[in-house]
Parts: structure tokens; C-alpha cells; sequence
């Protein structure tokens, strides 16, 4: 398959975009078989001492020594669907065109059933994915703004559209210095979003 080309968005920290990572009708029938077939799960999640379910489901998928803690809970990767297997491949071969050994062994999928499911403020810098870490997200489905602002006001909040069959790289400096956000926003559509991620795990050495 030939290359689609990246769009620079962003130079320091380095947040690229790329559209038609799969094509059609492959992009298409990769959403409607995730939608169907993934256990969709919507944990609760404890704000300020009460329990509350996260605003979209999710799967957390990869290698079954990558755990993921998140909100004090230890998640247990599923094993890899072969749609997310296959797409683990180009994501990575196309991140090494660019000279980037990203070894991800775990992906977070979200689920958006419409424009009011969502994901809050956050940077992905969780201490099991290592200093500075590469993060590459797949957008299938609706068409939404990921919103992102500066950690110490360097510049003005910004949104970066993510289309269907779309890849975004969050590289070096994007955790540190910059969060981002899925605002709700009048969007219909089923979203899924599948965020590429390496986890630290009990194979690797002691940093
Ligand atoms: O759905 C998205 O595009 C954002 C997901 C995200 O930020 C995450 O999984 O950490
Ligand atoms: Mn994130």
C-alpha cells in the first residue's frame, strides 16, 4: 500500500497527522467489526471519593505482561483482535519510515457512541510508560476535535481534527508539555479511537 503523507502540525514538541492509514473499504469494515466484537467494558472511575462510569467504554488490549494502572485499578490486557494485531503493524511500519522505534505492546481503544461521550484532561504520562514516551492514536469513525492546551500557557489552546482513518503522533514533549482532551460537541456518530501505547513491563530492566 503506498504511503499517505504526514502533516506537520506542530515541530517541538512533534504532533503529526495522516490521513487514509488503511483505505476503504478496509477502514470501514475494521470499525464495524471492532464495534461488534470487542468486549466494550465502562469501568467506574473514583472522583473526589465517589464512583463514577467513565463517559465512553473502552478496551485495553496487548501483550499479557503489559498491565496498564489507571485511577489506582490494575487493567489485564485482552488479547490482541487480529483487526487490532494487523494495525499495531502498519502503525509501527509506518512510524519506523520516520526513523521511530516505537515497540508498542498495548493499545487503549475508546468507544464514543455519540458526541457526548468523551475523555477529560489529561496527558498520557502514567509512570509505566517510561519517560517521554511516543503515543499514536487511530481515529475510525466520526469526525472530532481533539483538544489540546499548553501545560504552562506557551500558546493558545488548539484543536486538531481527527478524520476517519486517521493516525496522529504525539512524539517526544507532547506529555510533558501539553495536554489534550475529546470534548463533547454536537458530533452524531459512533467514534473508536485506539491509542498505541508501551507499557513498562516485568521483563524490562530496572530503570
Ligand atoms: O479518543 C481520542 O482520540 C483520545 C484518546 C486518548 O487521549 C487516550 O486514549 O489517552
Ligand atoms: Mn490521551
Amino acid at each position: 500500500m503506498a504511503t499517505p503523507a504526514w502533516e506537520r502540525l506542530l515541530a517541538t514538541p512533534a504532533l503529526y497527522r495522516m490521513r487514509g492509514v488503511l483505505g476503504e473499504p478496509a477502514a470501514h469494515e475494521v470499525l464495524a467489526r471492532l464495534d461488534a466484537e470487542l468486549e466494550w467494558q465502562r469501568p467506574q472511575l473514583r472522583l473526589y471519593g465517589r464512583e463514577h462510569p467513565i463517559p465512553r467504554r473502552q478496551v485495553w488490549m496487548g501483550e499479557p505482561e503489559a498491565h496498564y494502572r489507571y485511577s489506582g485499578r490494575d487493567f489485564l490486557p485482552q488479547d490482541w483482535h487480529p483487526d487490532v494485531a494487523d494495525l499495531r503493524e502498519r502503525v509501527v511500519e509506518l512510524l519506523r519510515a520516520q526513523g521511530i522505534d516505537a515497540g508498542f505492546n498495548s493499545v487503549l481503544l475508546n468507544r464514543y457512541a455519540d458526541g457526548d461521550e468523551r475523555m477529560g484532561w489529561h496527558s498520557d504520562d502514567e509512570p509505566e510508560l517510561g519517560v517521554d514516551p511516543v503515543i499514536a492514536a487511530v481515529t475510525l469513525g466520526s469526525e472530532r476535535p481533539l483538544r489540546f492546551r499548553w501545560k504552562r500557557g506557551e500558546g493558545p489552546p488548539f484543536n486538531v481534527w481527527l478524520p476517519h482513518d486517521s493516525l496522529l503522533l504525539m512524539g517526544p514533549g507532547c506529555q510533558a508539555r501539553l495536554q489534550h482532551a475529546l470534548l463533547p460537541r454536537r458530533i452524531p456518530g459512533l467514534r473508536i479511537s485506539l491509542t498505541f501505547r508501551r507499557v513498562a513491563t516485568t521483563d524490562d530492566a530496572p530503570a
